[in-house]
């Protein structure tokens, strides 16, 4: 049986590949657990400076797979998903879902709870939760009303209506939309960047995250502690270097 995820790392990129394609990525236990352990691997992996996540096939991943039994699923959601969106957001580096196709409940989910979304034309989002009588898990509650406005996102969340990329990139559901056959390069192009910065990148994702749900004191404080942390890399002291020097600097990641 093939591997449910896979995992690659090359030019200072890990990219995480959900594979199941016959099925569109839905997500069955195997893979929850493959996923989870793939991006653990990614955060530690000191070769990776950007994370990729993206689907084999036609979709991105079209959320709990449905013929698998399921009594609990208050556990399913703490066991599998939540730690899926953790393990996400826990990532020291940015990740950028590359989003090749329909992107589906617990799926959607995965590429709100990403740092950077680009997607094909051939993308589409369901908040698909409703249509079979559930409730938006995996981070969408908390993520798509941040992303998107509560107005907006009541509507996709109520209706469960199927959002095509052209329409993803109006509401700000994604960051870029590019043709099917350029995905895979300018999600390259947008990692290459990433992972030749310097190291302050991962403090920067920490500290628009911890923005995005903190009072003003709380952030004031975190980013003078973050930028203490940026301060003294070497990184840093190299780009300053560089400015007076005028060239261009050159990061180590340190
Ligand atoms: O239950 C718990 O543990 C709680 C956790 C919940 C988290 C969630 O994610 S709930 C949401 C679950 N996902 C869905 O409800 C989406 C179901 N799928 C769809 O609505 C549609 O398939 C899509 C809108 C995603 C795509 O439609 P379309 O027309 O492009 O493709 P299709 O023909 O429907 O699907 C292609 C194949 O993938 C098809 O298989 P077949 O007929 O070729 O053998 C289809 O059955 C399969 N597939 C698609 N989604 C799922 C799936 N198989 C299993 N589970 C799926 N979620």
């Amino acid at each position: 049986m093939a591997d449910p995820v896979l995992y690659a790392v090359a030019g200072g990129v890990a990219t995480i590949t959900l594979n199941r394609p016959d099925v569109l990525n839905s997500m069955d236990d195997a893979m929850g657990r493959s996923l989870i352990s793939a991006l653990r691997r990614a955060a530690a992996d000191r070769e990776a400076a950007c994370v990729v996540l993206t689907g084999a096939g036609r979709g991105f991943c079209a959320g709990q797979d449905l013929r698998e039994p399921q009594s609990d699923l208050g556990g399913a959601i703490r066991n599998r998903y939540n730690p899926i969106v953790r393990a996400i957001r826990a990532c020291r580096q940015p990740v950028i879902a590359a989003v090749n196709g329909v992107a589906a409940g617990a799926g959607c989910a995965f590429t709100l709870a990403c740092d950077l979304r680009i997607a094909s034309t051939q993308a589409s989002f369901v908040m698909a939760f409703g249509k079979i009588g559930l409730v938006p898990d995996s981070g969408a509650s908390f993520f798509l009303p941040r992303l998107i406005g509560l107005g907006k996102a009541m509507e996709l969340a109520l209706l469960g209506g199927r959002v095509d990329a052209g329409e993803a990139l109006r509401l700000g559901l994604v960051n870029r939309v590019v043709a099917p056959e350029e995905l895979e390069a300018a999600t390259a192009a947008w990692a290459g960047e990433l992972a030749g910065g310097p190291y302050s990148l991962g403090l920067i994702k920490r500290a628009l995250l911890h923005g995005a749900a903190a009072d003003l004191e709380a952030a004031l404080e975190q980013e003078a502690y973050l930028q203490d942390l940026a301060g003294r890399s070497a990184d840093h002291r190299e780009a300053r270097a560089a400015f007076v020097e005028k060239r261009p600097p050159k990061f180590t990641r340190s």
